[in-house]
Order: C-alpha cells, then structure tokens, then sequence
C-alpha cells in the first residue's frame, strides 16, 4: 500500500490512477482531503479553466469530446470534470450520460473524470473545483468543466473557470428563458449547438438581439457559436474563440482580477463553514439548545432571541477560553 505522499508525489508526476485516487478522496470528503488539497495547491494555477454549461441534453459531452480532441492535437494535456445529474436518493443517473470519452488515441494526453452529483459531499462547485485543481497540480494545461446543467450549477461554474461556454439548442426555448436563468450574465461564449436541426438560427437571433441590447454595458461581447457537435462542425471556430477569450483575459490583468475575485469568494465561504463548525461544536455540547428550546416550548423568549443569546453567551465564554487565549499567548 502506497502512503498518502507517495500517491500525492506520482499525482503531481502526472500518474493517472494517483490523481483519480486523490480525486475520490476530496470528493467524498475523506478525512485526507484538506491535507491532500494542501499539498496540492502550491502546484496549482497554471492551467487555462473552461466551464461548460447549458441545459441537459444540448450537447456538452459531445462537445467537450470535440475539443478535447483539438486541444490534444495542439500538444495540450487536458482534464475533464464532468458532473453527472444523477439522484442523490437512487445514486442512479437520471439521465445518465449517453456520450462518454470515446477517444481511442494514445497520443492524446488527457485525463477524463467523471463525478456523479449525488455522491459529492460538500458544495457541487466546490468539490468540482478542488478535483480541477488537482488535474492542474498534476500538470494539465487545460481544464475543462462540465455542468449538470440544472439550477444553480449553471450560474456557479463562473466561480471556478475563466470562460464559461453556455450551450443552447433549438430545442432551448426562447430567449426570454435564457434571461430568467442569468445565464446572460455569466456567459463568455455561446454556443447554439445542433445547428443541424431546424430552428438554430432562430435561437442565434434572439442570442444576437438581447446580447445588443446590453452591448454598450459589456466590455467583451460573447461572440456566438454556430456549431453540430454529431456532425463536426464549427468546432474550430469554438476553439479559436475560446483562445479569443483567453487572450482577452491576459490583457490588463483580466484574468488575475477575475481569479482574484473567485479566490476571494471561496475564502468568505470556507471561513463561514469553519466558524458554523466551530461554534456547532461548542454549542452543542453545552446542552444550550434544549435548554433554550424549553425556554421556546414555554413562550419565555422567541427562537431568534433565544438563537442570539445562545451565540453571545458562547462568544462571552469563548473570549476568555483556550483557543483565543492560546493564540494570544502564542504570540507573546
Ligand atoms: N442532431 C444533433 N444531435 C446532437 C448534437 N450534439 C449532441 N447530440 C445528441 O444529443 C444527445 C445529448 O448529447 P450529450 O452530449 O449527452 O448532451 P449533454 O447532456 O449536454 O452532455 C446525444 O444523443 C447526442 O448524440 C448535434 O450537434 N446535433
Ligand atoms: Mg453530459
């Protein structure tokens, strides 16, 4: 049995099933994960992040498996994320994912990870991004996420990747819809997949109407994308446009503000988990919350005043307790 430094050490080599061990590690939020994610991150950073979303069944799979072909063929190493919808209470797919990685050639350097949305412990947007975080310790230039595609997942891929590429179909919808769901807001890139069918253009023109609509407010204009990932077409135009996109946000330090931003956000919600956890653990052993729950039962005090006395007494008592103490200590 190798050691947890030992796996670490052949995932930043590059080693496949040490990267995907470490992967399933963090994403059922194993004991492990905040010392391999340490170990991890110094490494990180280098990798160009693309997030694919849109609506189940447009494409994305399709398409990733098209653009990881490019990307390949560019001399580029790539990483896969792709979450899969699948039901928290059956762990079966719902849909399941028709279109796997059929890749077949050895030259391509790339690493496929798929993570069922059901099984991950922890945030679906954080769990996906420490898992591309760790492809991009262990030496893939390119990552690329792919969403489930259902509710908040859609809008919280731009907390985790420089480009976010939102697919529609002719299948979609109006543009109306598009509006509702926010994704307006969050897309770097469109794209109108299954231009093969009827109605695509339709789609691109509602995309173009409200996207000039907003023009002067934009500093980048998505471009859209015509494309048929089943018949291979407008895939190098994508590609172009994604590196389009990449070099826009090189330009004035675009992409570091942007990352910056992301970094920022994730500290405030691991902070936020960290004080929950603490305070849950003090609390709870203080018997404070039957004790107030009976003052509740007997209309003494409502939940909210009650909840707020109990984080202040616990804030008193703490002041004055080990770990602050400890700390000033320490420092003296
Ligand atoms: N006609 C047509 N079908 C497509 C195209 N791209 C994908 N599909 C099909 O649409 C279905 C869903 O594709 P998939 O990539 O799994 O979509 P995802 O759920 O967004 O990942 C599959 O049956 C694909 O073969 C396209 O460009 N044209
Ligand atoms: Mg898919």
């Amino acid at each position: 049995m190798k050691s947890i430094d030992e796996i670490i050490a052949a995932a930043l080599q590059g080693e496949k099933p040490a990267t995907s061990r470490l992967i399933s590690l963090v994403e059922r939020g194993d004991s492990l994960a905040p010392y391999i994610l340490g170990k991890m991150y110094p490494h990180a950073g280098k990798a160009y992040y693309i997030g694919i979303t849109g609506p189940p069944g447009s494409g994305k799979s399709s398409m990733v498996d098209k653009l990881v072909r490019r990307f390949c063929q560019k001399g580029h190493s790539v990483g896969i994320v792709a979450v899969d919808p699948s039901s928290p209470f059956s762990g079966g797919a719902l849909l399941g994912d028709r279109v796997r990685m059929n890749i077949k050639k050895k030259e391509y350097d790339y690493f496929f990870r798929s993570m069922s949305a059901g099984r991950i412990m922890g945030g679906l947007s954080q769990t996906t991004r420490e898992a591309a975080r760790i492809l991009d310790a262990s030496g893939r230039d390119i990552i690329i996420i792919e969403t489930v595609g259902v509710g908040q997942s859609e809008l919280d891929i731009a907390k985790v990747t420089d480009t976010v590429v939102v697919m529609l179909t002719p299948e979609s919808g109006d543009g109306v819809q598009i509006m509702k769901a926010g994704l307006m807001e969050v897309a770097d890139v469109f794209v109108v997949n299954k231009c093969d069918r009827p109605g695509a253009d339709n789609i691109a023109h509602s995309l173009k109407g409200m996207l000039d609509r907003i023009d002067s407010r934009l500093d980048w204009r998505p471009p859209i994308f015509m494309t048929s990932a089943a018949m291979n077409q407008g895939i190098d135009e994508l590609y172009e446009g994604l590196l389009d996109h990449c070099r826009y946000l090189k330009r004035d330090n675009k992409m570091e503000l942007r990352r910056r931003r992301q970094i920022k956000e994730e500290l405030k919600h691991h902070i936020e988990a960290e004080c929950t956890r603490l305070i849950w653990s003090q609390i709870e052993n203080g018997r404070d919350i039957d004790k107030a729950l009976d003052h509740v039962w007997e209309y003494r005090i409502d939940p909210q005043n009650a909840a707020r006395e109990i984080v202040s007494d616990w804030l008193r008592r703490s002041a004055g307790e080990s770990w602050i103490g400890g700390g000033i200590m320490a420092v003296g």
